[in-house]
């Protein structure tokens, strides 16, 4: 392979193309054998994407989550797939100069693979397979590419009919050297495209859509407070008091959502208790049911975010399930694991002290959506999501902080991460034109388990006004509130302001969310004509 002259190499555009044709390749393969093993998670893509996401410094993740909020998954893929795009041109006019460059190339590419397959938490051994068997397909495709690009007249070992049509009329062997060329790029595309179609619809075996749609929950044995007629503060533009579950916020680091069959679906409660449980989801069912409306809120909320959505959830009580499987002296931590191996952690005296903590298998009267951790989940009023409410969840470890780190603890974020304080302007928007008169200033509070007492709100400076208090069902959800402003001509700025159940009011200092929850206040600026 080294005696290629620089008068027969391809031009450079056809080079780039054979290294995207064979990149297009090895994904394509990778991804029917992903397909074939049933394991969406070991295809490259979503492999190396997830350690990618690992590797993300907290700085990083806050940016994306604010600047792409639940795009953050998309943009990302497609910045992969920009540099995987860029790596194949690459790979192709390495291949262009000496084909083993081409080929050294894509083994790489299919190191990182295998690697990034490696190193998922959940990670079998099984999983390296369509990231190696890819690359493979990968350099055969090149080598093939390549091979059709050299003239019949410069393969001395082709065998007969390449002679013959070696020995046609000069005018014809271009015709007949770019069809074979075209042949090959076509047929290389096509495997392409049909690994990556059947590996897709492969994968779509596992989806759970339809056992989600047929599964019908459990009324509650214990029903949750009714929501007060006014809770829902009646002002064009305000936040939905309940969110559905299509609007609801969702973080988290699973590039492809977990299909979880709640019929193959065990919880094991372990650890540093007596009697270690394992349950099925009929077992759950069997439970009875509390239904609560609690309201989930994420650290990453910025000041003035939305990353935070209140639904009525069905579920088990976690303290009695805990309870039964006798907690064993000196623990004070719940350690818990999600299907895809995402951990979190939880103080144990939280779960314990009497409030609602679930083990939640519906939300709004539905069982909870895939992207809301069907069939199971934990939420625990007055925690941030990333200390409390595991997804996906299939494992209960009853443990020391001292022992067990999950995965944001280890990233520096706080063990103990009770929900700040937080009040938002929701309406009017931020740089709305309004007339001058009576204007409403609405907006949502909250402050999970302590309760909201009281919002007040200012304008350019002026003093405090406490504005009026939605009544809410209980000290779990947020709270609306309103204000009547008589507003003036001019451009002004809004402020609020709330006031927890402790007494503890907002604080004016901005903080960012790392490493235990963003604080200060919301402003809103508006004009006025
Ligand atoms: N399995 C799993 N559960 C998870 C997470 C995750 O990344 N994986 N993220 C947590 C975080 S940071 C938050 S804020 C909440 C968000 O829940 P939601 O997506 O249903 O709104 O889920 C929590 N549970
Ligand atoms: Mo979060």
């Amino acid at each position: 392979m080294t005696g290629e002259r620089a008068t027969e190499r391809p031009r450079r555009s056809a080079a780039a193309l054979c290294g995207l044709l064979a990149a297009a390749a090895a994904m394509g393969v990778a991804e029917l054998a992903a397909g074939v093993l049933g394991r969406a998670s070991s295809s490259p893509l979503p492999a190396v994407g997830a350690g990618f996401i690992d590797l993300t410094p907290v700085w990083l993740k806050d940016f994306a989550i604010r600047r792409f909020g639940d795009d953050d998954k998309t943009v990302l893929l497609l910045g992969l797939g920009a540099g995987i795009t860029v790596a194949a041109v690459a790979i192709g006019l390495l291949g262009r100069r000496r084909l083993a460059w081409g080929l050294i190339g894509l083994a790489g590419f299919g190191a990182v693979g295998v690697v990034a397959a490696l190193t998922r938490p959940v990670a079998e051994p099984l999983d390296t397979l369509p990231s190696a068997v890819g690359a493979l397909a990968g350099m055969a495709a090149l080598v093939l590419l390549a091979r059709s690009r050299r003239p019949a007249h410069a393969r001395p070992h082709e065998p007969a009919a390449a002679a013959e049509d070696a020995e046609s009329a000069p005018g014809d062997r271009g015709g007949a050297d770019r069809r074979r060329v075209l042949l090959t790029g076509a047929g290389v595309a096509g495997l392409a495209a049909a690994g990556g179609v059947g590996g897709h619809l492969l994968l779509r075996r596992g989806d759970v859509s339809s056992v989600r749609a047929d599964l019908r929950l459990p009324g509650p044995a214990d029903l949750a407070r009714p929501v007060p007629a006014g809770a829902q503060v009646r002002v064009p533009g305000m936040t939905p008091f309940r969110t559905p579950g299509r609007d609801f916020y969702r973080v988290d680091t699973a590039l492809i959502l977990p299909q979880v069959d709640p019929r193959e679906w065990t919880l094991r409660v372990h650890g540093m208790v007596a009697r270690p449980v394992e349950m099925s989801f009929d077992d759950l069912l069997r439970l009875p049911l509390v239904e609560r409306d609690i309201t989930l809120s994420c650290v990453s909320n910025q000041v003035g975010g939305d990353l935070a959505g209140n639904a009525r959830w069905l579920g088990v009580p976690l303290a009695p399930l805990l309870r039964k499987a006798g907690i064993r002296g000196g623990a004070d931590q719940i350690l818990s694991r999600s299907h895809d191996g995402m951990t979190l952690s939880t103080p144990l005296e939280t779960v314990l002290d009497g409030r609602d903590a679930l083990l939640a298998v519906g939300m709004n009267g539905e069982p909870l959506p895939i992207a809301h951790g069907f069939p199971a989940r934990l939420v625990v009023p007055g925690l941030y999501g990333y200390v409390s409410a595991t997804k996906w969840v299939v494992d209960l470890k009853v443990t020391r902080f001292a022992t067990d780190q999950a995965y944001w603890t280890e990233r520096g974020y706080a063990q103990r991460a009770p929900v700040k304080t937080f009040s938002r302007i929701d309406v009017p928007k931020p740089l709305a034109g309004l007339k001058a008169g009576r204007v409403a200033v609405a907006g949502t509070a909250w402050a999970q388990h302590r309760g909201v007492d009281a919002v007040e709100w200012q304008v350019d400076n002026g003093p405090w006004r406490q504005a009026r208090l939605a009544p809410v069902p209980g000290q779990d959800t947020w709270r609306q509130w309103i204000g009547e402003w008589d507003a003036a001509p001019g451009s002004h700025t809004l402020r609020c302001r709330a006031t927890d159940g402790t007494g503890h009011t907002q604080p004016q200092d901005r903080t960012p969310p790392f490493p235990d929850g963003a604080t200060g206040w919301h402003s809103v600026v508006v004009t006025i004509t």
